[in-house]
């Protein structure tokens, strides 16, 4: 019963990682392939909550403003999950003002998520050249992992971000600020459900999370702005490690599963 560790080639493989090597015949696969995965059940992922905040107070420490405000959530009260709606104030941001988020002092951890609500506020106008040119964009040390226009003051402006499903909360209606009418409608999204804000390679013990709506359109606060609420950030030690496929190739086993890029993993077999 003396446990063996198997070497063989790991290669990315679009998002998958598969790894093939010899193992024993079929009639022991079946024990090696549940120790496989009795092994990765015990290395199941640990999500840490490490930074929340509803921005119904003072800001806390954490959080550089630049000249972004605690504000009422005026028409954007109640959109959202329950559990996680625009409610009581959240910070409101002009356009090229910078927000920072320093968290330091973080767990060990292998990915980083992201999860907030976004209002795009007034008459942003999409992709283009001014007063067009509002893109939100989001960094992580200095790392652009999202940069998406937003377009509100009218339907033919081109707005390049397409929620995912239940991402979008409101688009084009009357949420307050200036207006109601003219180019002054408004819309909210949840980040939440955006899987692009999850598994984030991330392994330092500090994070800088930017926000900045940016580009050749920003305009003056009255005229279009941007607002979060709900802002939390986790880290997880490793994904889930999901099998999404095993095969018994003659004297070979073919086993595929979900990973984390420039992550190392080691297969563990032994004999039944
Ligand atoms: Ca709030
Ligand atoms: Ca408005
Ligand atoms: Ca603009």
């Amino acid at each position: 019963m003396a446990a063996r560790i198997g070497g063989g080639f790991i290669w990315p493989f679009g998002e998958r990682y598969v790894i093939s090597q010899p193992m024993p015949k079929f009639s022991t696969l079946i024990a090696a392939v549940l120790w496989l995965i009795a092994g990765m059940i015990k290395s199941d992922a640990q999500t840490t909550l490490v930074f929340t905040n509803t921005f119904d107070v003072a800001l806390p420490d954490q959080i550089q403003p630049g000249t972004a405000l605690i504000t009422g959530v005026q028409g954007y009260a109640g959109l959202g999950p329950t559990g996680n709606q625009f409610g009581n104030s959240f910070l409101r941001s002009a356009t090229a003002n910078l927000v920072t988020l320093t968290l330091s002092n973080l767990p060990p951890h292998r990915t980083l998520g992201l999860s907030m609500l976004f209002a795009a506020i007034d008459s942003l106008d999409g992709t283009g050249t001014f007063p067009a040119g509002d893109f939100l964009a989001i960094g992580l040390d200095s790392n652009v992992i999202f940069r998406e226009s937003f377009a509100n003051a009218s339907p033919e402006q081109i707005q390049s971000y397409v929620a995912p499903a239940g991402g979008e909360l409101a688009r084009h209606v009357d949420l307050g600020f200036t207006g109601p009418g003219g180019y002054y409608t408004d819309s909210a999204y949840n980040f939440g459900v955006d899987s692009r804000f999850q598994g984030l390679a991330h392994t330092n013990a500090t994070a800088v999370l930017t926000f900045q709506m940016e580009g050749v359109g920003t305009q003056d606060i009255n005229d279009e702005s941007w607002a979060m609420d709900n802002l939390g950030v986790t880290v997880t030690d490793l994904l889930p490690l999901v099998i999404t496929q095993i095969q018994n190739l003659n004297t070979n086993v073919m086993i595929s599963w979900l990973a984390v890029p420039q992550t190392t993993y080691r297969v563990q077999y032994k004999l039944s």
